[in-house]
């Protein structure tokens, strides 16, 4: 490099400091949090949850205390040795307060710790300091208690000293800022817990709890659950799998360094047919898999098939064996740290290091080598498992073959039932999966027929959690719904992967009664596009519909409810001069009970009508809920049940 090259570009490195100030956070914040949604605003508890997770995986603390407290503000409270509040000579200013108000400083003040926490955009803590109008950094170190103030990042005094403590640790309290955040404020509680409990099973031995401090219990306390585990993976495995029914009597599990690389698994066949690998890398869901992942299938195919091989065990088969069948029914988590981690793919969450593949490889091989090797009997159950998957496969490639020739030589191949619309252009176009003929009939009438294809769906369909794959092609109206959709199931093969360019409709939506029979059949629709069109809901294809629950009515005038607080708004403001008994409310108890006007006006109008979108939010914890609420076991759906009712209540 010339010099005058090396002048220009220290410059420029300047300029790139400068520009890179709290401001920046604040201009461009989806650039540091990924958006400033739902999403984002719950990436600040993870941002700061993660530097606690770092202090306690360097060995210095073992406890982290998360409040949502009254307002949404939140408070994170660790028992580590709490951020050094010295002044630092060069900047002249306090270690806390460079860590607070310094993109990336983070890590400068600690580098012998190995920090490989660190959520997706691993930003660091003053980040979240950018976009909380409040944010307090409370510090208890060598017998005194520090603080610090900020607002949107800006420091309202030096680090002062404000009393004695007997503790040790980091206390961050901040309150998102509604002007950066302007979609909502409102923190989820099981969206965190979901999180935290994940945390805790891929950092066993750290407890998490989180409190819920905006409503009080009717005892005066509040609602808290701590997450520990001391089992890791192994637990995490049993958890996802709680309802389910187990091959084995407990997960295969092996945690050690390969090759340098800290590798964590523990898997677990049951006898559903689907297969649920999560993967992460450094405590972050790796969503679409990449280089571990690729070792793990390695590793696990290989092994089987070297044992199955050595014991005689394919002697009489004549199929051939293909790297699915070793999966059908396996529930397993993949857990890698990775000092720097390539990310790839359309949402980073591809690990691309080359190097991990071999080290996850070996991991497996090491521990299901052993397992076998100890467990004659249990080996044997899995081998002929798998070699039933491979039967079962060739009669889910038939069935898939006739449906698809099917489809290439009927006419238009469109299911008879599907009402299409005119335009063509799947950008524009919409498609409503209706509960229901008689509802799928007033849709038809009340659609904007030019973009809104209707296709209704008969009662029930298939539970596809409990069904093994060829059924799913057997039956009517999981069918009708891939061929008007456009998107044929990919070959096992491919792990599922979905050919989206044929998709004819960018909006599915879908539309069920408002009792708990549609919302049954809501939950079934989304189980099969979870576990046999992913693809679909990632891309932000999928809607609920929101139909309302009432009709509030006087004379001429009316009003659609949605909640029952909206309902009783309704009714004083038409009640006004008239007479109180002259408002009549009508509960809507299925599509059926509207006609083709009231559907268009309320749930169909592209104008006026609220969808909700589907999305993933955890894949563990997503899974998790699918099979417990399609699996056998009803003390646990009821459980659920129960607790969502609260919330379905609010926002129906
Ligand atoms: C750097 C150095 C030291 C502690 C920390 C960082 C630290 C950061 C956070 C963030 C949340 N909780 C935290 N706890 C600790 C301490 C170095 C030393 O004491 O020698």
């Amino acid at each position: 490099m010339s010099e005058e090259q090396d002048l220009k570009s220290n410059y420029s490195a300047d300029n790139i400091q400068v520009l890179e100030g709290l401001e920046a956070v604040r201009k461009r914040p989806s650039m540091y949090i990924g958006d400033t949604g739902v999403k984002g605003l719950h990436h600040l508890v993870y941002e700061v949850v993660d530097n606690s997770i770092d202090e306690a995986l360097a060995g210095h603390a073992d406890t982290i205390d998360v409040r949502i407290l009254e307002g949404n503000s939140i408070r994170v409270e660790d028992n580590g040795r709490g951020i050094p509040t010295g002044i630092n000579t060069k900047e002249n200013k306090s270690a806390l307060e460079i860590v607070m108000t310094v993109l990336h400083a983070g890590g400068k003040f600690d580098k012998d710790t190995y920090k490989v926490s660190g959520g997706l955009h691993g930003v660091g803590v003053s980040c979240v300091n950018a976009l909380s109008t409040d944010l307090k950094a409370e510090v208890h170190r060598e017998g005194k208690i520090w603080m610090q103030e900020y607002k949107i990042g800006v420091p309202q005094y030096d680090v002062k000293e404000v009393g004695t403590t007997d503790k040790r640790g980091t206390i961050v309290t901040f309150t998102p800022d509604d002007t950066i955040f302007t979609q909502t404020t409102e923190y989820k509680y099981d969206t965190l817990a979901g999180r935290l409990r994940e945390l805790s099973f891929l950092n066993k031995g750290i407890k998490l709890t989180l409190t819920d401090e905006r409503e009080k219990l009717d005892d005066g306390s509040y609602f808290s659950e701590t997450f520990h585990s001391e089992g890791g993976l192994k637990e995490f495995v049993a958890f996802l799998d709680d309802t389910r029914t187990s091959i084995l009597a407990e997960p295969i599990y092996i945690e050690g360094i390969k090759n340098g690389v800290p590798v964590e698994l523990a898997f677990q066949y049951n006898d559903s047919y689907s297969e649920n690998v999560h993967s992460y890398v450094n405590n972050i869901n790796t969503h679409e898999g990449g280089t571990h992942i690729a070792g793990f299938r390695r590793g696990l195919t290989r092994t089987l098939k070297n044992y199955a091989d050595k014991e005689g065990l394919l002697k009489n088969v004549k199929m051939e064996i293909t790297g699915d069948d070793f999966r059908e029914g396996l529930t397993a988590v993949v857990s890698v740290k990775v000092q720097e981690p390539q990310f790839e793919g359309q949402t980073k969450t591809k690990l691309g290091n080359s190097e991990v593949m071999g080290s996850v490889d070996v991991a497996v091989g090491e521990a299901l080598g052993n397992y076998l090797e100890e467990n004659p009997k249990e080996a044997k159950m899995i081998i002929n498992k798998v070699i039933l998957a491979a039967t079962a496969r060739a009669a889910a490639r038939k069935a898939r073959e006739m449906v698809q020739r099917k489809s290439v030589m009927g006419g238009s191949g469109l299911p008879g039932k599907l009402a299409d619309c005119s335009d063509s252009d799947p950008e524009r176009c919409e498609i409503y999966l209706v509960e229901g003929d008689s509802a799928g009939g007033t849709a038809k009438q009340g659609r904007d027929r030019n973009i809104q294809a209707i296709l209704p769906l008969k009662g029930k369909i298939l539970n596809v959690e409990k069904a093994m794959e060829h059924k799913i092609y057997e039956n009517d109206e999981i069918k009708n719904m891939f061929t008007a959709i456009g998107v044929s199931i990919g070959t096992p093969e491919d792990n599922k992967a979905l050919n989206l360019t044929k998709l004819r409709y960018h909006k599915i939506v879908i539309m069920t009664d408002a009792d708990i029979d549609g919302s049954h059949i809501t939950t079934l629709i989304l189980t099969f596009f979870y576990r046999y069109m992913r693809a679909l809901i990632e891309a932000g294809y999928v809607y609920i519909a929101s139909p309302p629950l009432y009709q509030v009515k006087k004379g001429k005038e009316f009003e659609y409810c949605w909640n029952d607080v909206q309902r009783d708004a309704a009714v004083q403001r038409l009640k006004g001069a008239g007479k109180e008994d002259s408002v009549h409310i009508q509960r809507y108890k299925g599509l059926g009970e509207m006609n083709a006007e009231q559907l268009w006006e309320t749930t169909l109008n592209p104008a006026t009508r609220t969808l909700l979108q589907a999305t993933i939010e955890s894949a563990a914890e997503c899974d998790h809920t699918f099979s417990m609420l399609m699996g056998d076991e009803v003390a646990p759906r009821r459980e659920f049940i129960e607790r969502n009712a609260k919330y379905a209540k609010i926002d129906a």
